[in-house]
């Protein structure tokens, strides 16, 4: 097939996350997040389900995100390395606790401040247009202490000084936005985005749309203190898509997918694109045991959502998913994220993830269908278990695959009708795994030479894929 419909301006790059890259956890009065204090391994998500979990540090275990890559000390380095692949745009999140360590301080801390402008001055110095999430997986601890995590209304006050603090400070350099990373993931672990565990709510799915309702109004905020600076400004959702199939024709089972879509899929997107909640909400709290008058919400709140959606949709997509409520003894696959019913006909990844390219496409089309918004692909890729060479040559043609096919799909999905802003393949450079905390399961253009106790020489290394993928910029997708 050929590929060379993708518009003229399209953002090629790639995506990382403070936490999960930077390392230099302490460094410049930076205060602890969530992720310096969950430990490294299989488990790592296992923990919401501690009773005595308390968020601090336990000298026992390893805590991978403590050292990243030491990108901190090194994006100089990276940022010339994305430079020479070509990127047009580079996505990367700003760790809350760089710029207001405790999370609820008044007044930012000016290092951390100092540091993401030379972040984006790096970016701009190769023509690479930053990408920034504002809040990706990186809730200061203090405010999970202290408050309960995002269930509590406190927290969108803090957020709204952060993000007001970053929007003000970088918003001339930097066009693109989004406010939280894969804001619907609390469904299958609250932990990342919401801060919420077993001892401190998450198995009261209450918590979980109270945090929900308080995040879209802080979203809500961000895009208004945005677009006052600048209307200009592109100020998008984070959402995790798994296109969803129904196992077979069975109308137990396509209604059941149904509700699952709008469950996991849908339901803070449309809050957010759409600026209301949706017909679907009360029953859909109903399945999930919560009464609308359970949660906290104002007359303001609802008006500040419908003025303030996001202006694009930005998604991460890995793999589908199957429902099958008929049959409980169907094959299942062991996803360290969100295992499920194992669909026939896709291979999975060495975690378990089932590859699935014209999921892509289907996904684009769903979303643009309901949305008829700009889509912006911000996390796609093959978490794998590089091996290099003796020259520390990694030949990781699986992975070229695995992009040229989705790059295919979303090039299908294009001459479909839908409108896509850009592509960022995940973890561009080998990083800490968000659900494994290690960094044996590797995304990167290029290798990083590190083991997942935190010990390497950190060198960098490109990969076979690194020559192929800035070829594919180079030639706006036609060459892949
Ligand atoms: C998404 C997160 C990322 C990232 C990616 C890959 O859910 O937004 O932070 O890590 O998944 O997941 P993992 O690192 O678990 O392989």
């Amino acid at each position: 097939m050929t590929t060379n419909n993708f518009p003229k301006g399209f953002l090629w790059g790639g995506a990382t996350a403070a936490n999960q890259l930077e390392g230099a956890y302490q460094a410049g009065g930076k205060g602890l997040s969530l992720p310096d204090v969950l430990p490294g391994g299989k488990d790592r998500m296992a923990i919401i389900n501690e009773p005595d979990f308390d968020f601090t540090i336990d000298p026992q275990r390893v805590y991978p995100n403590h050292v990243g890559i030491d990108h901190y000390h090194h994006f100089k380095e990276d940022i010339k390395l994305f430079g020479e692949m070509g990127f047009k745009c580079y996505r990367f999140s700003i760790a809350w606790s760089r710029i207001f360590p405790q999370g609820d301080e008044e007044t930012p801390n000016e290092a951390g401040l100092k540091f993401y402008d030379a972040v984006i001055d790096e970016c701009l110095k190769y023509q690479i247009e930053p990408v920034i999430t504002i809040s990706h997986y990186e809730l200061p601890v203090h405010l999970i202490k202290e408050y309960g995590g995002w269930k509590n209304k406190k927290l969108i006050a803090c957020y709204e000084r952060f993000a007001r603090t970053v929007l003000d400070q970088y918003h001339a350099k930097v066009k693109y936005w989004m406010t939280f990373n894969e804001i619907n993931s609390a469904a299958h672990f609250p932990i990342m985005s919401q801060g919420l565990t077993v001892s401190n709510g998450a198995k009261d799915k209450k918590n979980i749309y109270q945090a929900w309702h308080n995040q879209f109004v802080a979203s809500s905020k961000a895009v208004k203190i945005g677009h006052e600076l600048d209307p200009k400004l592109q100020i998008g959702c984070m959402i995790l898509y798994a296109t969803t199939y129904s196992f077979d024709a069975n109308p137990k089972n396509q209604l059941a997918t149904l509700q699952d879509n709008q469950a996991n899929n849908f339901f803070c997107a449309d809050v957010q694109v759409r600026g209301h909640y949706p017909a679907y909400t009360k029953s859909l709290l109903a399945r999930n045991g919560v009464k609308l008058s359970d949660l906290d919400y104002t007359a303001d709140e609802l008006d500040l959502l419908a003025q303030y959606p996001v202006d694009y949709i930005g998604f991460s997509y890995y793999m589908s998913s199957v429902v099958d409520v008929t049959n409980e003894d169907q094959d299942r696959v062991a996803g360290n994220l969100m295992g499920g019913v194992k669909n026939p006909f896709l291979e999975s990844s060495d975690w378990g993830w089932q590859i699935d390219p014209t999921g892509l496409r289907i996904a684009l089309n769903e979303l643009y269908d309901r949305y008829e918004k700009p889509l912006f692909i911000v996390e796609n890729g093959l978490g794998a278990l590089d091996q290099p060479d003796e020259n520390n040559f990694v030949a990781d043609d699986y992975r070229i695959d695995y992009l040229r096919q989705h790059i295919e799909a979303i090039s299908a999905a294009i001459d479909d009708g839908t409108e896509v802003m850009g592509y960022t393949p995940w973890g561009c450079i080998d990083l800490v795994s968000a659900s494994t905390g290690e960094m044996s399961k590797r995304y990167g253009f290029i290798y990083v030479d590190e083991d997942d106790a935190g010990h390497g020489t950190f060198n960098r290394y490109k990969k076979k894929s690194f020559a192929w993928y800035k070829q594919v910029i180079a030639s706006n997708g036609e060459e892949i």
